[in-house]
């Protein structure tokens, strides 16, 4: 048990997501954050807010790492953003210096406005580098898809799939998020936790996707690991969590609302 987690991100310039969501989750569940910088991604305002992404120098990540895990005893660490396959292998060497009791991994391939070509090598890379190391992942539909090589994912049954398949790459509970995605009135989200299939289901608010949601539901997930929380319980409480960062959303002067806790 611990009142710390650690956090190994992109930034987002805007707030809404990546290592700002995450650590403002953390502050909000009640552990301290630690937060170390992968990438640095601007949207841009006078280009229809695409993606300008810039990823740190490997050295100066793992210069990070070691300032992070040398200063405190860190126990679990949540993976976010890493957005090349360099990062992903620095970010891998640096995990393997110590051991975990959790890796929660946010298998982030691209983000709003990315395009999806980018996606190929990271997911590679994260296939072969990170998801041995992890004991939790989270997979968006569109993630989900991509490590479990399915065509398309619409039913409960096909989510359960594809936690089974990605099951089989490393980690030892898979989270698949329906989200605003996967068909029907509920956001259905499923855990499989390598023998049973759970599934996790509440009421869709809206179809409109919300920027850093799946940021600070694996931020809070982390959050509650850390405080001791079972896998279980850390999944229920960071979905309702989430939920209520959706239902008090920020919108923004961008196409996107972002995830936010509103009066
Ligand atoms: O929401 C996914 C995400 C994660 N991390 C960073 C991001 C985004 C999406 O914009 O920018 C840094």
């Amino acid at each position: 048990m611990s009142t710390l987690s650690y956090v190994i991100a992109g930034s987002e310039a805007t707030g809404g997501a990546g290592l700002q969501a995450d650590l403002k989750t953390f502050e909000q569940l009640g552990v301290y954050g630690v937060g170390t910088i992968t990438c640095i991604v601007s949207f841009d305002p006078k280009s229809d807010w695409g993606h300008r992404f810039v990823p740190i120098a490997g050295q100066v990540i793992a210069d990070q790492i070691e300032a992070a895990t040398s200063a405190h005893d860190l126990d679990v660490v949540k993976i976010g953003m890493l957005g090349t396959p360099e990062t992903v292998a620095t970010v891998a060497a640096s995990l393997r210096q110590q051991s975990w009791r959790h890796v929660v991994v946010d298998p982030v391939l691209i983000c709003k406005g990315q395009e999806p070509g980018a996606a190929l090598d990271t997911d590679n890379a994260l296939r072969t580098d990170i998801l041995p190391l992890a004991t939790v992942i989270t997979p968006n539909l569109f993630e989900a898809r991509t490590l479990a090589g399915m065509d398309s994912i619409d039913t409960v049954d096909d989510l359960s799939e594809a936690a089974r398949r990605i099951a089989d790459l490393g980690p030892r509970y898979v989270v698949v998020k329906g989200g605003a995605g996967l068909p029907g009135d509920d956001a259905v989200d499923v855990m499989f936790d390598g023998t049973e299939v759970t599934v996790l289901r509440a009421p869709k608010i809206g179809n409109e996707r919300v920027s850093g949601a799946g940021c600070v539901f694996a931020a809070a997930i982390t959050a509650e690991l850390s405080k001791g929380a079972s896998v279980l319980d850390a999944v229920t409480t960071a979905k309702k969590f989430a939920h209520d960062g959706i239902v008090g959303r920020l919108t923004t002067n961008a196409p996107f609302a972002a995830v936010g806790w509103q009066a």
